[in-house]
């Protein structure tokens, strides 16, 4: 069968890292078309004979929604591609959303506040849980921010909608961050 999680992984990082490396032109929101992807990734061997329907297996098989075909076209679905920054509308947030991190980030995100690092923007999420998933990923222990969205977005930060269970912003100054569980 074939590797659903590693084709997914191929893609996002097609389309939000690295399109030009594989001559693929994303438009403005992030979309390329459905073909020219199959005909890039069949090129290499293993994923020779890859057809549409094997995408859309990929994306209904994944745990979370990261990509999206509509008619011809597909793309992540939420885009933090380094190279292209999307063009994307900005949205008044909740009064607060989280961020789950670890220990070892702590110190240096109460001094600078929040930073996209690789990504093009901060991930957050509406509810505690899911930012305690993400934190998981990376240490058995989560450490759980709270940021004050709305004041940070009515002093200018801009946030956008990513997807049910994600927000994502620009840099989030410390002042609007506390820590609310530590477990
Ligand atoms: C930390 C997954 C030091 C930040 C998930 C995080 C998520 C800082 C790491 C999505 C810092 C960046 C995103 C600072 C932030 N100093 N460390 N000033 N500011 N950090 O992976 O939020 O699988 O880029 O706490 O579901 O962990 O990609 O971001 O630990 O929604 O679909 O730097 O990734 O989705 O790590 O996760 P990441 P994230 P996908």
């Amino acid at each position: 069968m074939l590797d659903y999680t590693k084709l997914s992984r191929e893609v996002s990082y097609i389309l939000r890292h690295n399109p030009d490396k594989y001559g693929i032109k994303l438009d403005a929101e992030g979309w390329c078309s459905v073909d020219d992807l199959i005909d890039k990734l069949s090129e290499t061997p293993l994923w020779k004979g890859l057809t549409r329907a094997d995408l859309e297996t990929m994306i209904e098989l994944s745990d979370k929604k990261r990509h999206e075909i509509k008619a011809e076209k597909i793309r992540a679905f939420y885009g933090h591609s380094i190279k292209n920054k999307l063009s994307k509308t900005a949205n008044k947030p909740p009064k607060v959303l989280y961020h789950g991190t670890v220990e070892r980030f702590l110190n240096q995100i109460l001094q600078t506040g929040l930073i996209p690092k690789e990504r093009q923007y901060v991930h957050l999420s509406s509810d505690v849980n899911t930012a305690q998933q993400v934190a998981l990923r990376r240490d058995d222990r989560a450490i759980i921010l709270e940021v004050a969205a709305q004041s940070a977005w009515e002093n200018g930060v801009k946030f956008y909608i990513g997807n049910e269970d994600i927000w994502l912003s620009d840099p989030i100054p410390s002042e609007y961050i506390s820590i609310i569980e530590d477990k």
